[in-house]
């Protein structure tokens, strides 16, 4: 039977289905993705996303956060577009750009994070739905309008507590079967399912599982995961179909982590600090 047993994530062989890059191509080749997150005290999050986008490839990378991050954002990384919003029609009124989202790293679960992430289900572009995204989901009935429950074109990054909430399970059912965990998700939201942690496992909508071996525990520390939410959209932005935009963005961070580790130990290690070895294995460099 397909999907009992998962097979080990090989970063040559995605690495493989990269899209190249033409030499007359433009920024409109390779997507726009927009990064939706950063409510107050969570503003870094939002921003590791967008930088990961934009240090993938992404032909543009937007951000819409609270309007008190945007200085920030803007000194930090100025070829980000970031954007303050108020309000879930302000973000709606700035779907018809971008081609890809990445939404919840630091969205947080306000009234602002809601009215967002609202505006973010009905609209039907290609996503990433990671931490307080899921968060909502599992508290909420966001989801009980059915027009907002086709997540065919979702890639979903839980780890294994925002995986318990969506299930209504405990942490250690969900790290007792994690290959079970990961199908269960994807069963539930008809997605493709990153369930992360040591040994992340991918589900993917074709009904495959698939395990990553790479990584290391250097990488539990925060912030991390939002690096790994802005490779996913960038992969997507790129035109990389999303099980394998999962697998290999999967693959790579997990890679990187252990490169970054190699130089200068686990302890300490920073999820920015990912970022240069994400571009040079993406580049075929390192
Ligand atoms: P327990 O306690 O074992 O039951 P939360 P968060 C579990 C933002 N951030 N293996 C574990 O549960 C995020 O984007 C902002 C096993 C743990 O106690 C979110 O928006 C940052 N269990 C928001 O903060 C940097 C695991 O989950 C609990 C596990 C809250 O997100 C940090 C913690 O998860 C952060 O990204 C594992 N591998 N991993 C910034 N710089 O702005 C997690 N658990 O309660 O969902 O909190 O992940 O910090
Ligand atoms: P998050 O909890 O959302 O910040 O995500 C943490 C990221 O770091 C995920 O990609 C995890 O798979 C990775 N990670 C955390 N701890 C470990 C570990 N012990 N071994 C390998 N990867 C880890
Ligand atoms: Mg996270």
């Amino acid at each position: 039977v397909a999907d009992t047993t998962a097979e080990r994530l090989r970063l040559p062989t995605l690495l493989g289905q990269l899209p190249p890059r033409m030499n007359d191509a433009h920024k409109g080749d390779f997507g726009h993705v927009l990064v939706v997150g950063g409510d107050r005290g969570y503003g870094g999050a939002a921003l590791l996303a967008a930088q990961a986008s934009a240090r993938c490839g992404s032909g543009l990378t937007s951000l819409a956060t609270r309007s008190e991050h945007v200085g920030a954002a803007i000194t930090a990384h100025p070829e980000v577009m970031a954007l303050g919003v108020q309000s879930g029609q302000e973000l709606a009124d700035l779907l018809s750009r971008p081609t890809v989202l990445a939404v919840g790293p630091g969205l947080g679960k306000s009234a602002w994070s809601q009215q967002l992430l609202q505006a973010v289900l009905k609209c039907p572009l290609p996503k990433v739905l990671d931490a307080d995204a899921l968060n909502l989901l599992a508290e909420t009935d966001l989801l009980g309008d059915a027009d907002n429950a086709d997540f065919s074109n979702v890639v979903m990054t839980p780890h294994p507590g925002e995986a318990a909430r969506l299930l209504g399970m405990s942490t250690k059912d969900i790290q007792a079967d994690r290959l079970s965990a990961a199908r269960q998700l994807r069963r539930k939201f008809g997605c493709t399912v990153v369930l992360k942690g040591a040994g992340t496992v991918v589900a993917t909508t074709d009904e495959q599982l698939f395990i990553c071996t790479l990584g290391n525990p250097g990488m539990a520390s925060g912030g991390m995961g939002d690096v790994l939410t802005g490779v996913i959209a960038s992969l997507l932005a790129q035109g990389v179909e999303q099980n394998t935009a999962a697998c290999m963005a999967t693959a790579i961070h997990a890679a990187a982590g252990d490169l970054a580790a190699e130089e200068d130990g686990q302890r300490g290690l920073l999820a920015r600090d990912l970022i240069p070895f994400i571009r040079s294995l993406l580049n075929g460099v390192e």
